[in-house]
């Protein structure tokens, strides 16, 4: 992906979404400028305030590679760098630079591109082989399986080669937090797991250089550590764990696990009924509306997961359905945005449920969706406030025995409350709501989907979902 991004400016406004560029790994060229380098070349005042020296310090510390070639026939070669640096995995974010004065500089003869544009692009790294040994050797023996996988869903291909043994960590990003949950309560960390359980983790997390934030969290300790791309050591390590349990009669444990989940699933489909006709929506029931207008198309779901309902009650039948939760706490709209031009021209249905706090943060990227003729189907996931701190504000209450009250303050979005419908139509998109009576969502639902599917126009309902229920452990 690339974006541009004006000179100073617009390099400074992209901080924070270049920064979770880092932490997400998403390989963005960030293409910006600065005023004339050359102070013979500058315009008066605009031109001084917009030149630094140099505009890469404002990002050097969470980008992969930053560079402000020095003459024109310095650029293909800097381009192609910063290329193979942006893509190579651990992928990341890198930033050029062009002065200003360089761009109006007449050429003396044309560049030649060609050598750099057919240069060989690096392949993925693979695992020691020891490493892989001992890990299928580890793995062969173990009992109660565990895969936690992060960053390996990028590479689709690579997720068929799973096999669950032990604890297996691939490609994670923040491992502590895999493995603990926190009590919010007491703030004490628990293990997920038993003592003593071998932990191997594969992946590259370490080599994506970090130098301002610790974002891969938290130090754990683990028994075996290998450094490869999953993609390729994934599969050579399914070979190695074969090879060592052949023969065994797996039937009755496949079946015993099959049983836990079925139950779970039950158990699931059971607390989704509950309150099933409250309004505002529970988070279950809207996600199960969506998923009863959806489920016959080719879908995608960009981020929001409400509270996880889809995740439960949708069919995920591929790494393909959804890229991620979070990516770090970027802008849902923003991402959802870039999930649909990707998509776009294509027959899949990319739908995004919409934090209200979160399009608050953006609303011109409605504009931008509707411009550019980015088909979405956009739900709001509107609960009238930013109430991931509210939750922390009750919190915080708890423990120090003020009024929970007051816990609304600055994180209500209400009085007045904002028309997304109206906002989104202002902007050229199909919208309708406040929705509060779940009864009347699929309709407008049904509608919507009618609009993406036959105008190819975005569409927005706007439905107000009732507060989270406090949980206890994260
Ligand atoms: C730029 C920025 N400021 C503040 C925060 C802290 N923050 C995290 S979630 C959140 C609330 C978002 O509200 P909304 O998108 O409506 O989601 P909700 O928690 O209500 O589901 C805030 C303020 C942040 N992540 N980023
Ligand atoms: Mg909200």
């Amino acid at each position: 992906m690339a974006a541009a991004v004006h000179d100073v400016v617009g390099l400074l406004h992209a901080t924070m979404t270049i920064y979770y560029a880092h932490v997400d790994r998403a390989p963005v060229l960030v293409l910006g400028a600065t005023g004339p380098v050359d102070r013979n070349k500058r315009r008066p005042y605009i031109d001084w305030i917009h030149t630094a020296q140099v505009n890469g310090n404002a990002v050097r510390d969470y980008t992969k590679w930053d560079d402000q070639p020095a003459t024109v026939a310095d650029f293909p070669a800097s381009f192609a760098r910063a290329y193979r640096m942006a893509t190579t995995e651990p992928c990341g974010p890198v930033y050029l630079c062009y002065d200003a004065g360089l761009q109006e500089e007449k050429l003396a003869r044309p560049i030649d591109v060609a050598e750099v544009a057919a240069a060989a692009r690096p392949s993925a790294a693979q695992a020691d082989p020891a490493a892989i040994t001992r890990a299928a050797d580890l793995m062969a023996r173990a009992e109660r399986p565990v895969i936690i996988a992060e960053f390996t869903g990028r590479h689709p291909d690579a997720v068929g080669d799973l096999v669950a043994l032990f604890v297996l960590a691939l490609d994670v990003g923040d491992l502590s937090r895999s493995l603990n949950e926190l009590d919010r309560l007491t703030n004490e960390k628990r293990s997920r797991i038993p003592a003593g359980t071998p932990i191997v983790d594969i992946g590259l997390s370490e080599l994506r250089q970090s130098k301002w934030a610790e974002d891969l969290g938290q130090f754990q300790p683990v028994a075996l550590s290998i450094v490869a791309d999953t993609r390729l050591a994934i599969p050579v390590l399914r070979a190695a764990v074969r090879e060592r349990a052949g023969g065994r009669d797996r039937s009755a444990r496949c079946a015993e696990l099959q049983r836990k989940h079925d139950e779970i699933r039950a158990r699931w489909e059971r607390d989704a009924r509950e309150d099933w006709d409250a309004s505002p929506l529970t988070a279950p029931r809207l996600a199960s509306e969506i998923w009863s207008v959806i489920k016959g198309e080719d879908w995608i779901l960009t981020s929001n997961t409400l509270e996880d309902w889809a995740l439960r009650l949708w069919d995920i039948d591929g790494p393909r359905r959804h890229p991620g939760r979070s990516f770090g706490t970027a802008t849902q709209i923003g991402t959802s945005l870039g999930v649909g031009l990707a998509y776009r021209g294509t027959d899949r249905l990319v739908v995004d449920i919409q934090p209200d706090g979160d399009l608050l943060y953006d609303p011109g990227a409605l504009w931008t969706a509707a411009h550019h003729r980015i088909p979405l189907l956009v739900v709001m996931y509107n609960n009238r406030a930013y109430y991931n701190d509210w939750e922390h504000q009750l919190r915080v209450a708890q423990h120090r025995g003020t009024p929970k009250e007051n816990a609304r303050i600055g994180q209500e979005i209400d009085d007045p409350a904002p028309d997304f419908a109206m906002l989104a139509r202002s902007f050229g998109w199909h919208a309708e709501g406040p929705i509060a009576d779940p009864a009347k969502v699929r309709p407008a639902l049904e509608r919507a989907l009618e609009v993406v599917r036959r105008e190819r126009r975005p569409a927005l309902v706007d439905t107000i979902v009732r507060h989270r229920q406090e949980k206890r452990f994260r």
